[in-house]
C-alpha cells in the first residue's frame, strides 16, 4: 500500500482559480461537465495531473478543442499542457444510486447528496483533490422538477428556471475560494424551517434547515442552535457569517456526524432531528454541539483551511475546542467538562496507548479517512485548551484574531497557528509543540510530603511519556497543571491556586506556611490531558470529593476513589466499599450541589476504563467487581436513591439545565435501586417507561429493564419497537440498548438482532447501533470462547464490501488484543488475520487491521 508522508509535501503543480460545473442529476445516470481554468504554479514542465476514483472521462476538451493526448495512470488523468494558462473541460457520467460507500455523489432516501471530505470530490469529477488548491465555484444543477424540486449547492443562489422535459435548473455562485472537499450539492423533495439572522454588521442571512416534510416539526432545536452559535461566534471570537444564505440538509445515510460544506452543511439526521418524544437530552445536546461545530468551521476550516491532511487537527482540534466552549456557555460548564473528559478517556486514551496511536499531527498515513480520530479531534482540542490556559482569555483571543487575519483565504498549517499564538500572546511554544509531534498519553507521578515542624510542604512531580508505534523514546513535554492545597482539618484552601508548567522529567514545588495537614488537588479542570498518579489516600480523595472548590476536581477525586477500590477488588478478589459508600452518600445528599453534577459524580467508572488501569484485563472480574460495588451502593443508600428518585420526578417535559439534571439523576437513581436488588425495581422502571412524556425517561427506564431479569423487559422492548417502528433514529436506540445490556445472553441476542428485518449494514447509523455498540460492551464482546470477536469480524467483512470507511472505524476494539489474556489475545488476532486474508479488502480496512496486528 502507498504511504503518504508529511515530509514529502510539495506545492501543487497547477492551480485552479476558477471552476464551473454543470451537473445534470439523475440517480441512474448523472452527467457532470466541469470547466476549469488552470494555471501553471512555478517554473516546471510537468503535465496537469487530476485525481479520479472510479470514474472515467467521456470527453476532454483543452481550450475548446476536443483532446485525445491524455493518459490514465491509476485513477489519475494526466494531460500534457504547453502554456501557462489553459481551459480544461471534462465530462464524466455517474450512477449515484449504486454508490454504497456514501462518498462522492450518492442517493439517500430519495435525495441526491454529496460527501467530499476528505477525498470524495475525485469520485465526482477529475480534479487536483488536495486542500491547498482553492477555487471559485459556479455551479448549475439540473434535475427533474417533480422528483427534485429543491436544488442546493454552496454559496449564494443566483438564478433558477424551467427547462424542457420536466426539468429545471438552479445556479449557485460561491465567491469564497475553497478546496474541493468543501463542495456540496443536494437535490430532493425537501421542506425548510426558516429564520433570518442579522449579523453584527447588519448583513441579513436567511437560515434554513431542509428535511423531508414529516420531519419538519423536529427541526426547531437545530435552527435555534444555529442562530445561537452564530451570535456566540461573533461575541466570543469576533467571527461573522459571510454569505446571504446558510443551508443545512438532514440525510439518513451518512458516514459520520455532519459536514461543514461552505454555506451548505449536510448532516446525519441524528444530529438535526429532535423532539421530546424521540430524542433524549443527550441527543438534544449533541444536536446543538454538532450544529455549532459545523457552523464554527465556516472560519476555522473554510475561510482558513488546511494545507494538507496532516494538518487536519488545525481545523478539527480548534473547532472541537470552540464547540466545547460554546456548549459550556449554554449550561453547566462543570458538567460539560466532566463529559468531555469522559469522552477523551473512553475514546482517545485507549487509542493513544494502542496499535493505532498517532500524533495530533501525523507523519504518515495510507488512507486519510482512518485519521478522523479522537486524537485529531479530542486530543487536538485539549492542545488548544492548554494554549488558552497558558495564555489567558485575552491573549488567546488576540492569537486567534491574528491567526484568522493572517491566513484568511488560504490553506494553513498547525505551525501557522502556533506562530500566531506566539506572536500575539508573547509566549514561547517551542517545547509545547511536542504536543503535535509526540503520540502517547503522558503520565505524571505526584508525591506530596509535609513537614509539620517547619510548615513546609514539598510536591515532587515526575513525567513520563510512554513509547508508541514508531516513537520508542520521548522527550519531556510542557504540562500545565493547575494545583491547589486544602487543609485537612479546616477544609479550607491553603493559599491560591497555582498554574505550574511541568517542563522537565522531574520537578519539586515548595509550599510555605503550611500549618495543617495538606491535601493535594492537582490537574484541576483537567488542565492537562494526562494520567496523574498520586500518593493520596482513600481518606484524602473522600475529603476532596466533599471539599474541593473546583467541581471537576471533586468529580475526579470521587472517580479516583472508586477506581482505586475497583482495581483493588479485581486484583485482590475483594475490597472495602465503605469509603466509596460514604463519599457517594455525602455527594448525593449535599443540598448545595445541582442534580446534573450529582448524577455525574455518583456514576461508577465504566468497565473499559477500569480495564484500562490493569496490566491484563479480565473482563469478567472487572464486571463482577463493578456490579458488586453497584449492588452495595444500591443497598447501603437505598433510602437516599429513592429520595433522589422522588425528588427529581417531573410533571411535564421541559428542556432546561435544571430539568435535564433532574432527569439524569432520576435515571441514575433508578439504576442504583435496580442494582440493590429491590423487589419493586422492575415495577418502578416499567412505570417510568410507560408514563414517560419524553425519550430520556423512557430510554433510561428501558436501559435499566434490558439489563434486568424481569420479564417486563420483553414487553417493554415490544412496546418500544411497535411505537417507533417507522422512526429509524429511535429504532437505532432499540438496537443499541440491547447491544449494551449487561445480561449474560447479550451475545446471543445480538446475533439474533443481526438477522432482524430492520437490521441493515447499508445504513451506517444502524451498523454502528448494533455492531459498534456491541463491540464496546466489554463483557459481552470479550466472551472467552471468542464468539463475540467472530460476530464482529463477520459483520466487518460484510460491511467492508459496501462501505469501507464505516467498516474501518469499527476495527479498534478488536485491535486491543495486547491488553487481554493469552487466550483472548489469540482469538482476537485470529479474527484480525481472517479479515486481512479476505479477498478484495479495502485499503481503509487493510491499514487498520494490518497496524492492529503489529
Ligand atoms: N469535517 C467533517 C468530517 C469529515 C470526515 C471525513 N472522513 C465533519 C467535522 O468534523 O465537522
Ligand atoms: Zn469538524
Amino acid at each position: 500500500p502507498r504511504v503518504i508522508r508529511r515530509a514529502d509535501y510539495a506545492a501543487p503543480d497547477w492551480l485552479v482559480p476558477d471552476i464551473a460545473m454543470v451537473i445534470d442529476l439523475d440517480p441512474a445516470q448523472t452527467h457532470v461537465r466541469t470547466t476549469m481554468s488552470v494555471t501553471r504554479n512555478g517554473a516546471h514542465d510537468r503535465p496537469l495531473r487530476l485525481d479520479g476514483d472510479m470514474i472515467e472521462p467521456s470527453i476532454v476538451w483543452i481550450d475548446g478543442i476536443e483532446a485525445d493526448a491524455w493518459t490514465r495512470t491509476g485513477g489519475m488523468l494526466e494531460i500534457p499542457l504547453t502554456g501557462q494558462h489553459h481551459i480544461v473541460e471534462i465530462e464524466v457520467l455517474l450512477a449515484p444510486e449504486r454508490n454504497t460507500q456514501l462518498m462522492g455523489l450518492y442517493a439517500s432516501g430519495g435525495l441526491l447528496c454529496t460527501q467530499c471530505e476528505a477525498e470524495g470530490f475525485r469520485r465526482i469529477t477529475f480534479f487536483p483533490d488536495r486542500p491547498d488548491v482553492l477555487s471559485r465555484y459556479k455551479v448549475r444543477l439540473i434535475a427533474n422538477k417533480a422528483r427534485f424540486p429543491v436544488l442546493l449547492a454552496n454559496g449564494d443562489p443566483v438564478g433558477t428556471g424551467d427547462l424542457e422535459d420536466g426539468k429545471h435548473y438552479a445556479d449557485w455562485d460561491d465567491p469564497f475560494p475553497k478546496p474541493c472537499y468543501l463542495f456540496a450539492l443536494v437535490a430532493g423533495d425537501l421542506v425548510a424551517n426558516r429564520t433570518t439572522f442579522v449579523t453584527r454588521s447588519g448583513r441579513e442571512v436567511s437560515l434554513a434547515i431542509w428535511v423531508r416534510a414529516p420531519d419538519l416539526a423536529k427541526t426547531d432545536h437545530a435552527l435555534h442552535a444555529l442562530s445561537t452559535s452564530m451570535r456566540w461566534d461573533e461575541e466570543v471570537y469576533g467571527r461573522e457569517y459571510d454569505l446571504d444564505v446558510f443551508n443545512i440538509v438532514a440525510v439518513d445515510d451518512f458516514n459520520f456526524g455532519a459536514m461543514e460544506n461552505k454555506g451548505l452543511n449536510i448532516f446525519n439526521s441524528r444530529y438535526i432531528l429532535a423532539d421530546p418524544d424521540t430524542a433524549t437530552d443527550y441527543d438534544y445536546d449533541a444536536v446543538a454541539a454538532v450544529v455549532a461545530h459545523e457552523y464554527f468551521h465556516n472560519w476555522s476550516g473554510n475561510r482558513v483551511t488546511c494545507r494538507d491532511w496532516f494538518q487536519l487537527s488545525l481545523k478539527e482540534g480548534f473547532t472541537v475546542y470552540r464547540d466545547q466552549q460554546f456548549s459550556a456557555d449554554q449550561g453547566s460548564a462543570a458538567v460539560k467538562r466532566i463529559e468531555d473528559v469522559r469522552t477523551l478517556r473512553a475514546a482517545q486514551f485507549p487509542e493513544d496507548s494502542g496499535p493505532l496511536a498517532h500524533p495530533v499531527r501525523p507523519d504518515e498515513y495510507q488512507e486519510i479517512s482512518n485519521f478522523y480520530t479522537a486524537t485529531i479531534y479530542n486530543k487536538g482540542a485539549e492542545v488548544i485548551r492548554m494554549m488558552a490556559t497558558m495564555l489567558g482569555r485575552d491573549r488567546f483571543r488576540a492569537g486567534s484574531d491574528l491567526y484568522f487575519d493572517r491566513h484568511d483565504g488560504t490553506a494553513a498549517t498547525v505551525e501557522d497557528f502556533a506562530l500566531a499564538m506566539e506572536d500575539a500572546g508573547e509566549i514561547d511554544l517551542a517545547q509545547f509543540r511536542l504536543w503535535y509531534s509526540q503520540a502517547g498519553t503522558p503520565r505524571v507521578t505526584a508525591t506530596l510530603t509535609h513537614h509539620a515542624g517547619d510548615g513546609r510542604a514539598m510536591l515532587s512531580l515526575r513525567q513520563h511519556v510512554p513509547a508508541t508505534p514508531g516513537q520508542p523514546t520521548k522527550q519531556p513535554m510542557v504540562l500545565p497543571l493547575r494545583i491547589k492545597l486544602f487543609g485537612a482539618d479546616t477544609g479550607k484552601p491553603l493559599g491560591e491556586e497555582r498554574l505550574f508548567l511541568l517542563r522537565d522529567a522531574a520537578a519539586e514545588i515548595a509550599f510555605e506556611t503550611v500549618t495543617e495537614t495538606p491535601v493535594l488537588s492537582i490537574n484541576r479542570g483537567f488542565s492537562a490531558p494526562v494520567v496523574v498518579e498520586t500518593n493520596r489516600t482513600a481518606a484524602d480523595l473522600a475529603f476532596l470529593s466533599a471539599h474541593d472548590d473546583d467541581p471537576f476536581a471533586r468529580y475526579e477525586a470521587m472517580q479516583q476513589l472508586m477506581l482505586d477500590t475497583l482495581v483493588t477488588a479485581v486484583t485482590h478478589g475483594h475490597a472495602d466499599h465503605q469509603a466509596v459508600i460514604d463519599a457517594v452518600r455525602n455527594t448525593l445528599t449535599d443540598a448545595n450541589l445541582d442534580s446534573a453534577f450529582i448524577a455525574e459524580a455518583v456514576l461508577l467508572p465504566s468497565d473499559s476504563f477500569i480495564g484500562d488501569q490493569l496490566a491484563v484485563v479480565d473482563p469478567d472480574a472487572v464486571s463482577a467487581a463493578r456490579e458488586a460495588l453497584r449492588r452495595d451502593l444500591g443497598r447501603a443508600l437505598e433510602r437516599d436513591w429513592r429520595e433522589a428518585y422522588e425528588r427529581s420526578r417531573a410533571n411535564r417535559f421541559e428542556y432546561s439545565p435544571a430539568a435535564k439534571g433532574a432527569r439524569r439523576l432520576r435515571t441514575v437513581s433508578l439504576g442504583y435501586i435496580a442494582a440493590s436488588g429491590a423487589a419493586d425495581a422492575a415495577e418502578l422502571a416499567f412505570v417510568q417507561f410507560e408514563n414517560a412524556d419524553n425519550m430520556t425517561d423512557r430510554q433510561g427506564a428501558l436501559t435499566t429493564l434490558v439489563s434486568s431479569h424481569a420479564d417486563s423487559r420483553i414487553a417493554a422492548l415490544d412496546i418500544f419497537y411497535n411505537r417507533y417502528s417507522d422512526n429509524p433514529l429511535v429504532l437505532d436506540k432499540w438496537f443499541s440498548t440491547q447491544a449494551l445490556s449487561s445480561r449474560d445472553d447479550t451475545l446471543a441476542v445480538v446475533e439474533e438482532l443481526a438477522r432482524h428485518r430492520d437490521f441493515t449494514l447499508a445504513n451506517p447509523n444502524r451498523a454502528r447501533a448494533l455492531v459498534g455498540a456491541f463491540s464496546v460492551n466489554q463483557r459481552a464482546f470479550h466472551a472467552a470462547d471468542g464468539r463475540g470477536y467472530r460476530f464482529v469480524a463477520d459483520q466487518l467483512i460484510a460491511l467492508d464490501k459496501l462501505n469501507p470507511q464505516t467498516a474501518a472505524k469499527l476495527v479498534p476494539p478488536l485491535g486491543r488484543w495486547k491488553r487481554f489474556d493469552e487466550g483472548r489475545a489469540t482469538l482476537m488476532r485470529g479474527e484480525l488475520e481472517r479479515i486481512l486474508a479476505t479477498p478484495g479488502l479495502s485499503k481503509d480496512m487493510f491499514e487498520q487491521v494490518a497496524k492492529s496486528l503489529d
